[in-house]
């Protein structure tokens, strides 16, 4: 079997302002989705971060690709990546503002295995490992926002579209009553078990609120993680630690760099994980030297694919570390190919992050996956389970050419609102 064709198509989904230390998200988020035809006719699908720099370099690497053998996924790896027995590298795709070969090759491996997935009758988590779980839990994923449901009438808050929604995507939620209120929902709508607030936002005092308010809110079967993407020092975060001791499950990117993380590690009593301080294999060795992290949040677009992530899994086993999975703003396709890879983990220790009921735009066949009782579900269908549907596709690569987005700039959209506006480090 051969690839015969690769078609990359950029796209652009509706997303409400949402906040996070880096500023507010665009009415817009970009993603990019790859499409691998083979000589008999299988098509396979995969997503990944969007904008100008992941299309260049797939793009790049199409001819690459163009005559593999989808089985041959090391060749496919050696020929996107570079000599395979090279040290790693740390190049990373920072939400699609840098990439990096083996981040090109992520969107490539996941369309080879729904190939291969097709090809043999078996879903792509039965081809790393097999099912460990069928139902891989999700948590909610909590952000303090603006009013508003992105998009080209979301913008401001102000449209007719979002003043007549009163639910978690169009309201306002920049406190702790707010956030309550945002986690009900997600509960209530999708049936998540645990809580991640993303923090970094407001003055760290009235994040730990938060916190506490959800706390007393939900009681201690609902597991809280707070994620304040690093911008808070080592002393903030001993403090905040301390002050949530007890109530959180773990402590995310509190702070930033091993160093910091090390120290806050050792101040504070509760597990530290982190998607920002340990990104690519060559981080591994100087984490565990500094005993940096507890849990490490596992994604398969920035480590270099399925393949890769059951190998990080592995080592995570090794160094006694936890393991959960970090998302960004995706579509369905990114959000099944990382419940396949979540259900082949056997040490997957926590409810996985995800970003999807944010997102009210698909490109897959029937719309919008479905969660049950907050998990996905993973079935006998072949492959990842999804198949491409044109015309939603055709309307969101539309949405992207309008948009005139090239790469996700927080801190430009803010500034849109509060001139002058750069991350507050407490
Ligand atoms: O979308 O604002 C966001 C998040 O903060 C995202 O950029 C992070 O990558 O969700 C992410 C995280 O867990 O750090
Ligand atoms: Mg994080």
């Amino acid at each position: 079997m051969k690839i015969r064709e690769m078609r990359i198509v950029p796209v652009a989904m509706a997303d409400p302002p949402l906040r996070s230390a880096f500023g507010l998200h665009a009415p817009y988020a970009l993603r990019t989705i790859v499409q691998l035809t083979t000589d008999d006719g299988i098509t396979g699908v995969g997503e990944t971060y969007g904008g100008a720099i992941p299309l260049r370099d797939l793009t790049a690497a199409r001819e690459r690709v163009i005559g593999q053998d989808p089985y041959n996924l090391a060749r496919i790896e050696a020929a996107i990546a570079g000599d395979p027995t090279a040290a790693p590298n740390r190049d990373r795709a920072w939400e699609g503002t840098l990439s990096s070969p083996v981040q090109s090759f992520s969107p490539v491996e996941v369309a080879c295995y729904d190939i291969i997935g097709k090809a043999t009758g078996r879903p792509v988590a039965d081809l790393l490992g097999g099912r460990f779980r069928d139902a891989v839990p999700f948590s909610a994923y909590l952000f303090y926002k603006h009013a508003g449901i992105g998009g080209s009438d979301g913008l401001a808050g102000d449209s007719t579209a979002a003043k007549e929604r009163d639910d978690y995507l169009a309201s306002e939620a920049l406190s702790p009553e707010g956030m309550v209120r945002q986690a009900r929902e997600f509960m209530d709508r999708f049936g998540f078990k645990s809580i991640k607030l993303k923090a970094g936002v407001l003055p760290p005092d009235e994040e730990a609120a938060t916190i506490e308010a959800m706390y007393e809110a939900f009681g201690p079967d609902v597991p809280l993680r707070i994620d304040p993407n690093c911008i808070w020092s080592v002393e903030t975060s001993e403090r905040i630690g301390t002050r949530l001791e007890g109530k959180l499950e773990y402590y995310e990117d509190p702070t930033d760099g091993k160093a910091n993380m090390a120290e806050v590690a050792k101040r504070v009593a509760m597990p530290l994980a982190t998607n920002m301080c340990t990104t690519s294999w060559a981080d591994i060795p100087e984490t565990v030297e500094r005993g940096s992290i507890d849990i490490l949040l596992s994604d398969h677009h920035l480590w270099g694919g399925l393949g890769a992530t059951v190998k990080l899994a592995q080592l995570c086993r090794v160094f006694g570390w936890g393991v959960s999975m970090h998302s960004n703003s995706h579509l369905g396709i990114s959000l099944m190919a990382m419940a396949h890879i979540a259900a082949a983990i056997p040490n997957l220790t926590y409810a996985c992050d995800t970003h999807y009921p944010w997102q009210q735009e698909e490109v897959i066949v029937g719309g919008k996956r479905q969660f049950t009782d907050g998990n996905i579900v993973i079935d006998d269908t072949p492959g990842l389970g999804v198949e491409l549907d044109e015309d939603a596709l055709g309307r969101l690569h539309e949405q992207y050419q309008r948009a005139g987005l090239s790469k996700r700039d927080d801190v430009a959209e803010m500034q849109k609102i509060e001139p002058g506006w750069k991350p507050v480090r407490y």
